[in-house]
């Protein structure tokens, strides 16, 4: 019965090892990514998976649970202890379960949702018209202004305009501060819930490098696996706030996730959280915390040196966005990944170009810094990404579509044949063997 992965099914065996191979030997820039910690893997990786577990502890559907309810309630006290609040829910799939789960339990079909616009960085689930949270609620969209920072102006103009139920607060590709008071402010003047969508900035409140919002909002989200280096997952959490504005707020959240949108709690990926939860109780936690801010702003500084365009001028958190110009992002993030860097293309605020061919690349520091890297090392990284540019400046998107398809299949062709590419390629592989993944 027992047969290592390599026996029994070679096929996903080597799969899993040239994704191993491509994380160890490249550098993961993507913003909302970060190596999960050996532990972490571990849990994810037990015979938890194995167990069904409906309902919250001590009110299951199922027998056989002493071991499940332990670990589901030290993820929550552990949560509870670290943000501040007094309710947790550690049981949502991922971020958007857990975001859709929000809308349930505090809004009827229809009602008005306002959030931020995703070519201005908020999330699908914060109301966008491709996303099923724009089909079954009203949602409006505000923006940023044309720094790219948060248009408080506008936030308030359109909360008394269309008095709101719920408002987000959060995004996804936003490399600012989140203005958590003042949104509270224009929150509680149209009496409309303020939820915090924070799980690109988890780990940085937790570290103290971002301001909570626990004290401001009603409810907060977040995924697990971003800056908070746990596994795949999301939380709720419900705050003082929360519920002296409805008592009830806490039953509500759990209803809507079980029974009203899932079934039984991932219980590997709870009991991941839980020893990520663990990991973040320690001062190093902390530490981690702060060098990504540092790697960032650093990296942001060496761009800048090298007279590359930064939304906002720069960064106060894990996460840069890069203004390479109409359309370009595509071109900028295939030429870095053929040069061993992996970040993702992006819209920028008032992007004129579209979602899937954007002007922008967008790149952040918690998986290098995981990985050990500091100061030292944005500089080289800085330098490539230049290089990489210069190698690119040639290519222009075509606003006429008509023309799109041929310089793309061009620049396909020629990024594979590029040789300062490959050079990089092989740069970035050396300064990686210095820094393991899994030491
Ligand atoms: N789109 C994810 C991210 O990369 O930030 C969040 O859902």
């Amino acid at each position: 019965m027992k047969k290592t992965l390599k026996e029994q099914d070679p096929e996903v065996y080597n799969i899993i090892k040239g994704e191993e191979k491509r994380q160890e030997e490249g550098l993961e820039l993507i913003p909302s990514e970060i190596a999960a910690s050996s532990a972490v893997i571990e849990a994810l990786g037990s015979v938890l998976t194995n167990k069904y577990s409906e309902g919250y502890a001590g009110k299951r559907y199922y027998g056989g649970q002493e071991f499940i309810d332990d670990v589901e309630t030290l993820a929550i006290n552990r949560a509870k202890e670290l943000f501040g609040v007094p309710h947790v829910n550690v049981q949502p799939y991922s971020g958007s379960p857990a975001n859709f789960a929000v809308y349930t339990a505090i809004c009827e079909p229809g009602d008005k949702v306002m959030g931020q616009s995703l070519p201005d960085g908020g999330h699908l689930t914060h109301g966008w018209k491709a996303s099923a949270t724009s089909k079954f609620f009203d949602t409006i969209q505000y923006h940023t202004d044309e720094n790219g920072y948060l248009d408080l102006e506008e936030i308030e103009q359109l909360a008394k305009k269309h008095k709101p139920k719920m408002i987000w607060v959060g995004a996804t590709a936003y490399v600012r501060e989140f203005p958590f008071e003042q949104l509270s402010k224009i929150a509680d003047e149209v009496n409309a819930y303020l939820v915090a969508d924070i799980a690109h900035i988890a780990g940085l409140v937790i570290g103290g490098v971002h301001k909570s919002p626990v004290e401001y909002v009603h409810v907060i989200t977040t995924t697990t696996h971003k800056t908070l280096r746990g596994p795949r997952g999301g939380m709720i959490m419900v705050t003082q706030k929360g519920l002296k504005k409805d008592s009830e707020l806490a039953n509500k959240i759990d209803r809507a996730v079980f029974p009203g949108l899932q079934g039984g709690p991932h219980d590997h990926q709870t009991a991941a959280i839980a020893v990520a939860l663990g990991e973040a109780q320690k001062p190093e936690f902390k530490e981690y915390a702060k060098q990504v801010v540092k790697n960032a702003k650093a990296l942001a500084k060496e761009l800048k040196k090298r007279g590359v365009k930064l939304v906002t001028d720069g960064t106060d958190n894990h996460m840069l966005l890069i203004d390479c110009g109409f359309g370009r992002g595509t071109f900028l993030s295939d030429a870095l990944e053929e040069a061993g860097i992996t970040l993702n293309k992006n819209t920028i605020p008032r992007d004129e170009s579209s979602p899937f061919y954007p002007s922008g690349v967008r790149l952040g520091t918690p998986f290098v810094t995981v990985r050990g890297l500091r100061e030292k090392e944005m500089e080289k990284i800085a330098d490539w990404i230049c290089r990489v540019f210069e190698e690119m400046k040639e290519y222009k998107f075509p606003k006429i579509k008509e023309y799109r398809a041929k310089v793309l299949e061009k620049f396909k062709k020629d990024v594979k044949q590029n040789k300062e590419l490959k050079k990089i390629r092989e740069e970035v592989r050396e300064l990686c063997k210095e820094f393991p993944l899994y030491k």
